[in-house]
């Protein structure tokens, strides 16, 4: 069976649904990793998954998510987790009173390890910076990020909703798809 390395509940929820909806089982190790410090998601994806072999047995994969706002030349992209749980959101907000370009992407990298290479997927979603917090639902920076095409926060919809259009489904339909061409034995 194939394991999503991650610490997060959320994600582990959103990719776990999507993955059914694909026939494929998944297998959540629940564990915090060190991250490299760089600018490109992709490295630190990569790396992610190429040090946690010998740790995590094969086929494996890792998600490195982060939100880039353009108004402030990507920030908090690499520093999403530790702005998330500093600022916050209140904090974001503040920094963005007054700007008036509220452009915005948030960006997932998946990074799966089946043993004798690693394969990258990747999913991107333009949107915008809302101008107050609003909707429970989701996790993260979803209270204040509104996707193109929606009047609605990532919280303010429900977990089908958001998968149908997120970053994170964007790159696991590759992964999946991926999966289900190169593996008949998918369980
Ligand atoms: P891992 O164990 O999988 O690394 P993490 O929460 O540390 O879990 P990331 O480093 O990939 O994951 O994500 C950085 C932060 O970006 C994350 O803590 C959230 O605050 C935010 N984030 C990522 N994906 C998001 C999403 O879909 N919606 C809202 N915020 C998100």
């Amino acid at each position: 069976m194939f394991k999503f390395v991650t610490s997060n509940q959320h994600k582990f929820e959103e990719v776990s649904r999507l993955a059914s909806s694909y026939g494929i089982d998944i297998e959540w190790v629940r564990m915090k990793y060190e991250e490299i410090q760089d600018e490109s998601t992709e490295r630190i994806s990569y790396d992610s998954c190429k040090k946690l072999a010998g740790v995590v047995e094969a086929p494996y994969f890792v998600d490195d998510s982060g939100l880039f706002i353009n108004a402030l030349k990507g920030f908090p992209g690499p520093f999403s987790s530790y702005v998330s749980s500093t600022i916050g959101n209140e904090g974001l907000l503040k920094i963005m009173e007054g700007v008036e370009d509220r452009s915005a992407y948030f960006l997932t990298v998946v990074s799966l390890n089946e043993g004798h290479s690693i394969m990258q997927f990747t999913g991107k979603v333009m949107g915008r910076i809302a101008t107050s917090i609003r909707g429970s639902n989701g996790f993260g920076y979803d209270p204040v990020f509104i996707p193109d095409g929606s009047n609605m926060t990532f919280a303010e919809m429900d977990l089908e909703t958001k998968n149908a259009i997120s970053h994170r489904s964007i790159a696991f339909r590759g992964l999946f798809e991926y999966i289900k061409m190169n593996h008949s034995v998918k369980k």
